[in-house]
């Protein structure tokens, strides 16, 4: 998946000489507003990431052959749990880490229990697909309207998640027709799940200047992508997104 952070820059031409940054005005980060918005969204992205490498030490040990490369993509993730966390820091600000453990406890829960029935397809859907897709979709989103701090924080973070992405659908598209029947079932359970993340974030993003309705049709975008790349054709996978949005 190609991924272009960024504000658009418009490019120098006679009658626009200068580049200009064209991104909306930036809001303003010390107002008790975006302070409260940012405690929340903060935690839900430190606490995504820290259970992002508790899920790749998991995985690591249920696919031993890849153990190494899972522990490395692992290790990634607590070094994002580290730097995002001083993004909120940086601003003076402490995340709501209760909320966060809260809001991702269903989704943290449905991992354990596929991993310990021993559904592999189903932990790599929840951790590579879903998760990554729900973090490239927002990390994207809140660059333009980042600060100047946690710019190229986030910059270098979303360049790292397309990695997790990409190793989940290697995975199961190398083994798509045993899978995906397991792939279908799990993304009508788990996608409600994250959503519902997304719903209990909704004014806090409008507040830091993200729009969480382009968030939520991108996240849709990136999905849909990965499940054509895994092997699912096109009406399939859209009619599968469709049922698994609504469910
Ligand atoms: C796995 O690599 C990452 C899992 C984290 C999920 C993050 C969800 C983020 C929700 C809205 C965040 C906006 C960005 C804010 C950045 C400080
Ligand atoms: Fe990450
Ligand atoms: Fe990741």
């Amino acid at each position: 998946m190609t991924v272009t952070p960024g504000p658009q820059i418009n490019s120098p031409s006679p009658s626009n000489p200068l580049p200009q940054i064209t991104a909306q005005p930036l809001p303003d980060t010390g107002s008790a507003a975006y302070r409260h918005a940012y405690s929340r969204i903060n935690g839900v992205v430190v606490v995504g990431e820290t259970l992002a490498h508790h899920h790749f030490r998991r995985l690591a040990r249920a696919i031993p052959a890849d153990g190494a490369e899972l522990l490395r993509l692992g290790d990634m993730e607590g070094r994002h749990a580290r730097e995002l966390s001083t993004c909120a820091q940086n601003l003076g600000v402490k995340p709501d880490i209760r909320l966060a453990k809260q809001l991702f406890a269903p989704l943290h829960q449905l991992f354990r229990q596929c991993d310990e029935r021993g559904d592999i397809p189903a932990c790599l859907v929840i951790q590579c697909l879903i998760v990554e897709c729900f973090a490239v979709a927002a990390y994207r989103s809140y660059l333009p309207v980042a600060d100047g701090f946690a710019r190229p924080i986030t910059a270098a973070v979303l360049a790292d998640e397309t990695e997790h992405l990409d190793y989940g659908e290697v995975w199961l598209q190398q083994r798509f027709a045993a899978v995906q029947e397991a792939v279908a079932a799990i993304c009508l359970q788990a996608l409600p799940t994250t959503l519902g993340i997304l719903r209990a974030l909704v004014d806090d993003m409008r507040v830091i200047g993200m729009d969480p309705v382009e968030l939520v049709a991108s996240f849709g975008e990136g999905f849909q992508q990965s499940l054509e790349t895994i092997g699912f054709g096109s009406a399939e996978a859209a009619r599968l997104l469709r049922r698994a949005m609504a469910a």
